[in-house]
């Protein structure tokens, strides 16, 4: 079954989002496989966006990280990656649609709230960076009443 890297930035944990978002990927029928509360080195979240390293904002969004502390997570689901990014929405809050967490939550485009994985293959990267005991094995119960 696919898995996404999901992150509550700092911003959503200092705003008390933590329980609001755990929530609507626990409604939508999603399984938690890892979740831990952490505060992150520089390097370590350079490591992180290193795909943005030449980006203008790097910087910026590296400051922001290491801000506070994150919650890094695990969620897994049929089309996890695809759908966990809907749940998100729009990288940028003015276009992130009501409904979504961005379009909830969030105003400005460097205090977006949340991270998710944008391909399957970044999760993979990006599980195995936050998450190198893997995730936690468990089956839920609940499947049966989720999935055909
Ligand atoms: P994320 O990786 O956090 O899920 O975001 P994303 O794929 O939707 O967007 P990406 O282009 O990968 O950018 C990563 C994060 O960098 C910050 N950002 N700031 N100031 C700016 O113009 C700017 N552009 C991007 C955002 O926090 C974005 O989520």
């Amino acid at each position: 079954m696919e898995q996404t890297f999901i992150m509550i930035k700092p911003d959503g944990v200092q705003r008390n989002l933590v329980g609001e978002i755990i929530g609507r990927f626990e409604k939508k029928g999603f399984s938690l496989k890892g979740l831990k509360l952490l505060s992150v080195e520089r390097g370590f979240a350079e490591k992180h966006y290193e795909d943005l390293s030449s980006k203008p904002f790097f910087n910026g969004l590296v400051e922001y990280i290491i801000s506070g502390p994150v919650v890094a997570m695990i969620w897994e689901g049929k089309n996890v990656v695809t759908t966990g990014r809907k749940i998100i929405g729009a990288t940028n809050p003015s276009d992130s649609a009501p409904g979504t967490i961005r379009g909830d939550f969030a105003v400005d485009i460097g205090r977006n709230v949340i991270h998710g994985s944008d391909s399957v293959g970044s999760a993979r990267k990006e599980i195995a960076l936050w998450f190198p005991e893997g995730p936690v094995a468990w089956s839920s119960s609940l499947n049966h009443w989720i999935y055909e």
